[in-house]
């Protein structure tokens, strides 16, 4: 057992800040230890991956970012996301009783919408991980519906649940969470089985839009590193490395 809690033994929190990515990647910059979480009530450029925004009221969620010095090879940083959805599903399971499920590649869904989304970014020295800082958005205590273009993919706690979560609760749980199974990353231990335990996207008809142009198959299987196999009609495969998916029902 690891005796010491690393993530959050230092947590710094702020009013406004652009994006809480911002300010850990800043600190890592200066050479903080891992462990540290920035927070924030709102964020100005809250954003995503691929240069999308991340939009959420100010004071109503969990939008947090954790610094991280671990001894993986750049390739291997995925497993840190899937770290981040055990974490999130875990919480959510044991807290509310909620039935969290994946999408491939880093999102967290309640009733089939998002709910919590991961944004993982790196500093790499002379082919080395410095650092890696993880980014997690967890909608909590406002209703989708103010937002119209979100509503039909994308959810929070409260909607799900019908009542308002106790924020700083589920704050310690999720950190707490996220400490153990970045305990089990740090042994070597493979999160890979639990995480795509999880997966709802496996199985499904999904399409994509990929560097090369549309794509769409049936999602067979994912690699460890994170590349989804999907399966065409022809029977062909296409490898799907990084991107989003839409699940469908049809094909
Ligand atoms: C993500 O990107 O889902 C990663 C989000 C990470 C946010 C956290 S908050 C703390 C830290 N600081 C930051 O600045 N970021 C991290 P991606 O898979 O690219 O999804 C982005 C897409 O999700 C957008 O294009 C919207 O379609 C949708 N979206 C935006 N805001 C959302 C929200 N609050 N809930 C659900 N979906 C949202």
């Amino acid at each position: 057992m690891d005796a010491t809690p690393i993530i959050g033994r230092q947590i710094m929190r702020y009013e406004t800040v652009t994006s809480t990515n911002d300010l850990a990647n800043r600190y890592a910059r200066l050479g903080e230890p891992e462990g540290l979480v920035v927070t924030a009530e709102e964020q100005t450029e809250g954003r995503g991956r691929l240069g999308r925004a991340w939009i959420v009221p100010a004071g109503t969620s969990l939008q947090l970012s954790v610094l991280l010095r671990p001894a993986l090879n750049p390739k291997q940083i995925q497993v840190l996301a899937q770290m981040a959805g055990l974490a999130i599903t875990a919480a959510l399971r044991e807290a509310y009783g909620l039935a969290p499920a994946l999408k491939w590649p880093n999102d967290v869904l309640l009733n089939g919408k998002k709910c919590a989304g991961i944004l993982i970014e790196t500093g790499i020295e002379a082919d080395q991980l410095a650092f890696a800082v993880l980014g997690i958005g967890l909608n909590l205590n406002y209703a989708m519906q103010a937002y119209p273009d979100l509503a039909p993919v994308a959810t929070t706690l409260a909607d799900a649940l019908g009542h308002p979560v106790d924020r700083a609760e589920l704050e310690h749980r999720l950190l707490t969470g996220l400490d153990a199974h970045y305990a089990r990353v740090r042994r070597g231990e493979a999160l890979f089985g639990e995480w795509r335990a999880q997966l709802e996207t496996l199985g499904r008809w999904v399409h994509a839009v990929t560097p090369e142009g549309p794509e769409e198959g049936r999602a067979v299987d994912v690699l460890p590193e994170g590349t989804l196999i999907l399966e065409r009609k022809d029977g062909s495969t296409y490898k799907l490395v990084a991107g989003d998916v839409s699940l469908n029902p049809g094909g």
